[in-house]
């Protein structure tokens, strides 16, 4: 499979007031800025046509596009993302998704689901149960699958925030893991490369085309990376990180 297409959306100033349990100090919003323009450059350069959403002041998180949408081929899905300041920015990116799909589905409540909590290996789509996603998310999420023929799974989560925060599918049946994911029986049949708890951040790498986006400032994940035969693009994402807000999070790609 090859994408075409991201979209994005540029931080807004409230950014420095997002979620966080990072502890890595205050974000820098024109370093943010600056890191978000690289970010889009970088999918640019590997052939993505990126469609850069206005920032929404009133949604901190709201550049976290990944967890307010989810992309299978020709069907678009719009969740109900778990965490109450973050659940407003359903409204805006409807629009967003109506210019690339003709009809789109729905995560409703009871159920939450958070974008980042839903993996895709192409013919098979996990998703983690996390403190963002539940039970009543997750089932809502298998019938919208079911019918465009892929099956789900659902993985128990311990600690990570979301799901892709631990593991993360490149292609041709690699697969990055740490943290609790490592051992996690649901992937003994992968190709796994485990990255070292010191680089934890970096399990959220992203195959695009055959590159793989890898955060600024993980040697050791970046050469096993490129051990795997791939072009590693590295992508500072440091004011990003603050907000626990890994690479994939930035965008929807499809
Ligand atoms: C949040 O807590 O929702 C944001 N600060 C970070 C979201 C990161 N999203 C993701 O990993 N998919």
């Amino acid at each position: 499979m090859m994408f075409t297409r991201a979209i994005v959306r540029t931080p807004a100033p409230s950014l420095v007031k997002g979620i966080s349990s990072a502890d890595l100090g205050p974000v820098d919003f024109e370093r943010a800025l600056q890191q978000h323009a690289d970010y889009v450059l970088a999918l640019e350069a590997l052939g993505l046509a990126v469609t850069v959403l206005d920032a929404e002041e009133a949604y901190p998180d709201s550049t976290f596009v990944e967890d307010v949408a989810l992309i299978f081929g020709a069907t678009g899905i719009v969740t109900n993302p778990g965490a109450l300041s973050r659940n407003g920015e359903t409204i805006s990116i409807r629009p967003a998704l109506l210019e690339h799909f003709s009809s789109l589905s729905y995560i409703s409540p009871p159920g939450t689901l958070d974008g980042g909590d839903v993996m895709s290996t192409g013919d098979c789509v996990y998703v983690g149960l996390s403190s963002r996603t539940n039970r009543s998310g997750a089932e809502q999420l298998g019938v919208h699958l079911q019918k465009i023929g892929l099956e789900l799974v659902v993985v128990e989560m311990k600690e990570m925030l979301h799901l892709k925060t631990g593991v993360n599918y490149l292609d041709q049946g690699n697969l990055l893991v740490t943290g609790e994911f490592v051992e996690a029986p649901v992937w003994k049949g992968f190709n796994r490369t485990t990255v070292v708890r010191d680089e934890a951040y970096a399990a959220n790498s992203v195959w695009i085309n055959g590159s793989v986006l890898v955060p600024a400032g993980f040697p050791q994940t970046t050469s096993a990376i490129e051990q795997l035969g791939y072009q590693v693009v590295v992508v500072d994402t440091s004011e990003f990180q603050k907000l626990d807000g890994g690479l994939s999070c930035l965008s929807l790609r499809f």
